[in-house]
């Protein structure tokens, strides 16, 4: 047991590069937004100060309209594409145009509580002015991503959604061109097997929207008239429901009244937006397509992260449980990205079938949330098991258990530190 410890130490260490932690040494060479709140939650098991360093860094990147960008590029690198040449967002410190899942939230208050567990020295002061930092970005996605206010907020990228390849998004994507002005010349296919990744088609149309968003100066009102790609998503909007929760518990802690009624309003209202999204013919969650106005009934993880910050009723979350099981009982390692054994279910392909730490994190949050003790702990097992026979890869295909895609991955080592 402790070596693997040891090991997921190492990790962490090895892709610090100075305060905040890259992903994976070459194939993703900066500071990526949800891996870094995973990473977070991974030092404030055992670093609270560094844990802290992690979200300061991160919100460096930050916007003035409120965003927290999904990839800051802190220092230059050759090894990935696209590069902020590509992305042409003019911001002091270079970054991506686009977001991620909210994690951030989540993240805070993990470190905010372990640090006044550990009675750590400024603690007040530094979680205060990350709250104000998540605060902001929560405005953002209710502002930027919900204008018309139903309490789902959309994506306008796949890769906004951290999944990026999934089976959720074929339909959607079909309709982004694959014509490009900006050459797409792909770096990942030679840090990794092709075969793992997402096709040079998903690639084109990534970049497409990219091109589009750029020509509308990073704009979020004219990105939205103009996007040909338009998804109100239950991950995200699961992820951030419970973000929103943690920042409201934590403006609480703080007295800060006004802002913590703030978070519950929109927390009120996403909460009724997402139930709404159940769909009890399917036993999970559904995205909604806001180009075509169809529900997305891709059988993806996405249909049963909500349980995260959802308190469901008996018959909803027997039937969730119940559709997870069907999903997992063959496989060697949980959770399938995509229910095995439909047609666009791939067990390597990246987001398209593979097991991956941090989505089971959330989903045993979920479970345990909703009482559902025995499902979370085969579901931890499962995690930490994959983890110490094939090591801290970035995702294991569920059907042999085989570590895929990048190797030494900081959020695997977070996740084994959390969850073991
Ligand atoms: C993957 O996404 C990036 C683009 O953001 C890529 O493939 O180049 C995804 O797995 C995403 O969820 C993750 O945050 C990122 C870094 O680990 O890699």
């Amino acid at each position: 047991m402790t070596k693997h410890f040891d090991e997921a130490y190492r990790i962490l260490a090895a892709n610090d590069r100075g305060g905040y932690t890259v992903p994976t040494d070459r194939l993703y060479p900066f500071q990526w937004n949800w891996d870094s709140a995973f990473v977070a939650m991974g030092f404030a098991t055992f670093d609270i100060d560094r844990a802290y360093r992690e979200l300061e860094r991160l919100t460096e990147g930050q916007w003035a309209d409120g965003m927290i960008p999904h990839i800051v590029f802190h220092q230059p690198s050759d090894t990935y594409f696209p590069g902020p040449d590509v992305w042409r967002t003019s911001h002091t410190i270079p970054t991506s145009g686009i977001t991620q899942p909210p994690v951030f939230g989540m993240a805070l208050r993990a470190v905010h509580e372990a640090a006044e567990k550990a009675g750590t020295k400024n603690a007040k002061a530094r979680t205060l002015a990350l709250f104000q930092a998540g605060l902001k970005w929560h405005r953002w996605w209710y502002k930027a991503r919900d204008p018309d206010g139903t309490g789902l907020v959309a994506l306008l990228h796949p890769w906004e959604s951290g999944s990026d390849n999934s089976p959720a998004w074929d339909i959607a994507l079909a309709r982004v061109p694959t014509t490009t002005d900006t050459a797409v010349v792909r770096k990942d296919t030679g840090h990794v097997d092709a075969a793992m990744r997402p096709r040079d088609e998903d690639y084109r149309r990534f970049i497409h929207l990219v091109d589009t968003y750029a020509a509308c100066g990073w704009d979020p009102v004219k990105q939205w008239e103009k996007t040909p790609f338009k998804v109100a998503e239950v991950q995200t909007t699961g992820i951030l429901l419970k973000a929103g929760e943690d920042l409201e518990h934590i403006a609480k802690s703080l007295g800060l009244e006004a802002e913590a009624q703030e978070l519950a309003n929109y927390n009120d209202l996403t909460h009724k937006a997402l139930l709404a999204q159940w769909r009890p013919e399917l036993s999970r969650f559904v995205s909604r397509d806001l180009i075509s106005g169809e529900d997305i009934e891709a059988p993806t993880q996405a249909g049963f992260i909500p349980l995260l910050g959802l308190d469901l009723g008996g018959g909803m979350v027997d039937a969730a449980v119940a559709e997870m099981k069907l999903w997992s009982n063959d496989m060697k390692v949980a959770f399938p990205t995509t229910k095995p054994f439909v047609e666009s279910w791939e067990p390597k392909r990246y987001w398209r079938g593979p097991a991956w730490a941090i989505i089971n994190w959330l989903l045993i949050d979920g479970l345990n949330r909703n009482s559902q003790p025995e499902m979370a702990e085969a579901l931890r097992l499962s995690t930490v098991n994959a983890i110490e026979k094939e090591g801290f890869a970035e995702y294991f295909d569920p059907t042999t258990g085989e570590g895929c895609g990048g190797l030494g991955f900081s959020w695997t080592a977070a996740a084994y530190l959390w969850l073991s």
